[in-house]
């Protein structure tokens, strides 16, 4: 199933070189015909995915829905827009675990969190849920996180939000990364995921 990110590029036709296994045949338009409407005007670029609507860049995550479908307040899609690009946290992600081995994110995630997040169904799984998830409750329910794991992971964060970092050490987190990972905690907490 594709990412939401995806979903949301796909219409500007961003990142389809690097998209496999994706049928790109209704972005060019393939009935023979040249349909110059299949193309959204520069001013109204964002193509709703139900009814091919075009709509501008404005009127997404504005809190009125403008798609037939609502698409463009998708919650999961407005959330995204709001965090860092799902690359860049995987791979924060990723340099945590060449750095310290394949548990290291145990220490936040839970015990779910081990062999480079293979039980929580990989990083970019994980990243794609910490990008689109609203709330961690959303995130728990997306990657089916223990109740207990759950608890831990909003200790933390309540943590970073009160500016103990305490309980990062206490956690065996390296003072090396310590800036590191209470940026990363710090711009979910800024967008809502304690809410
Ligand atoms: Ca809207």
């Amino acid at each position: 199933m594709m990412s939401i990110i995806l979903r949301i590029l796909l219409p500007f036709g961003i990142l389809v070189a690097s998209v496999s296994g994706i049928d790109l045949s209704r972005l060019y338009g393939h009935s023979g015909v040249q349909k110059r409407s299949d193309a959204c005007h520069p001013y109204e670029p964002f193509k709703c995915p139900m009814d091919a609507h075009c709509i501008s860049i404005q009127y997404l995550c504005d809190g009125a829905p403008d798609c037939s479908d609502g698409y463009d307040e998708d919650p999961r899609l407005c959330t995204a827009a709001k965090r860092p690009p799902v690359e860049e946290t995987a791979s924060f992600l990723q340099s945590l675990i060449a750095s310290h081995g394949p548990n290291y994110l145990e220490k936040l995630f839970g015990s779910k969190a081990r062999d480079a997040l293979a039980p929580l169904g990989g990083i970019e799984k994980v990243a794609i849920a910490l990008s689109e998830s609203q709330t961690i409750e959303d995130f728990g329910a997306a990657l089916h996180l223990m109740r207990s794991d759950l608890e831990h992971l909003r200790s933390v964060f309540l943590a970073v939000e009160n500016g103990d970092l305490g309980m990062l050490k206490s956690l065996g987190i390296k003072d090396s990364e310590l800036g590191d990972v209470k940026f990363f905690l710090e711009k979910l907490v800024n967008t809502g995921f304690l809410d």
